[in-house]
């Protein structure tokens, strides 16, 4: 086991009472190194961003990031934005998350403009949006409270404005379910975690993300103001939903 700074050990050592997961001092020190560990696809989805961003941001808009923890998503859509007078505005409710951010974005020498916000992300107000992205974030949010976050992003977009809605999800079928829990736990183990750190992640994580199956978001979204859903990507239990206006 190393004690460099940045590599996820947390769960690395038998604890007797395992308390729920938050994204606290602790976490946020290896959260680069944990995520990439953890969620297969993630790389991918970060540079898709700018993707999304080079397509979709209009001028003189603004581009929200919901969730955004120490800014990798922030970075990529902010790399790709070609066109002028956008502002990028980061919402984590973490300040161990924003104050890292903070830094990472004062290394970035992009031109559009970023305002980190520390609160809650059902509390920042959305206007004149035409892109949002809620990476990996919905999950941690009470599952009776995600109608109206998703309904509050839609009237925060302009017409024709997308929304890029990331995250765990789980499926009705149990031998898909296990199927795919199991593929997850493979990729973490040759990540270098052990059975002990999986097994105590895991329990660690069950009450805080609680993840929804991909035809729960679809009904979601369209329920909420979206007109057209798709999903662009998916790795085991990991999808990103493409939401148009
Ligand atoms: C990335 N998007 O690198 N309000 C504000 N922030 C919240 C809330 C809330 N209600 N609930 C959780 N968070 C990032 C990854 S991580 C995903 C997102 C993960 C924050 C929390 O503090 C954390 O920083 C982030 O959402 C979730 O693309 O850890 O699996």
């Amino acid at each position: 086991m190393t004690d460099s700074p940045d590599k996820d050990n947390l769960f690395s050592r038998p604890r007797p009472h395992l308390v729920d997961f938050a994204f606290d001092e602790q976490v946020a020190r290896v959260f680069p190194d944990m995520i990439r560990r953890s969620v297969p696809g993630y790389d991918t989805v970060i540079a898709m961003l700018g993707v999304f961003a080079s397509h979709y941001v209009t001028p003189h808009s603004r581009v929200y990031d919901l969730g955004c923890s120490q800014g990798a998503a922030t970075l990529a859509l902010r790399r790709h934005i070609h066109v002028p007078d956008v502002t990028l505005v980061g919402v984590d409710n973490s300040s161990a998350m924003i104050e890292r951010c903070q830094h990472n974005i004062a290394a970035d020498l992009s031109p559009s403009q970023v305002e980190l916000r520390c609160e809650d992300i059902q509390d920042t107000p959305l206007e004149n949006a035409s892109l949002v992205a809620l990476n990996f974030t919905l999950q941690f949010l009470p599952p009776e409270q995600r109608d109206a976050m998703i309904g509050k992003i839609a009237r925060g977009l302009n017409a024709g404005g997308v929304l890029v809605l990331s995250e765990k999800i789980c499926f009705d079928d149990a031998q898909q379910q296990n199927l795919f829990t199991e593929l997850h736990h493979e990729f973490k183990r040759l990540n270098g975690y052990s059975d002990l750190e999986i097994s105590q992640k895991r329990q660690a994580i069950e009450n805080v993300l609680i993840p929804d199956t991909a035809e729960q978001h679809r009904q979601r979204l369209l329920r909420n103001g979206f007109s057209q859903v798709h999903c662009w990507f998916q790795c085991f239990s990991f999808a990103s939903f493409l939401a148009v206006k």
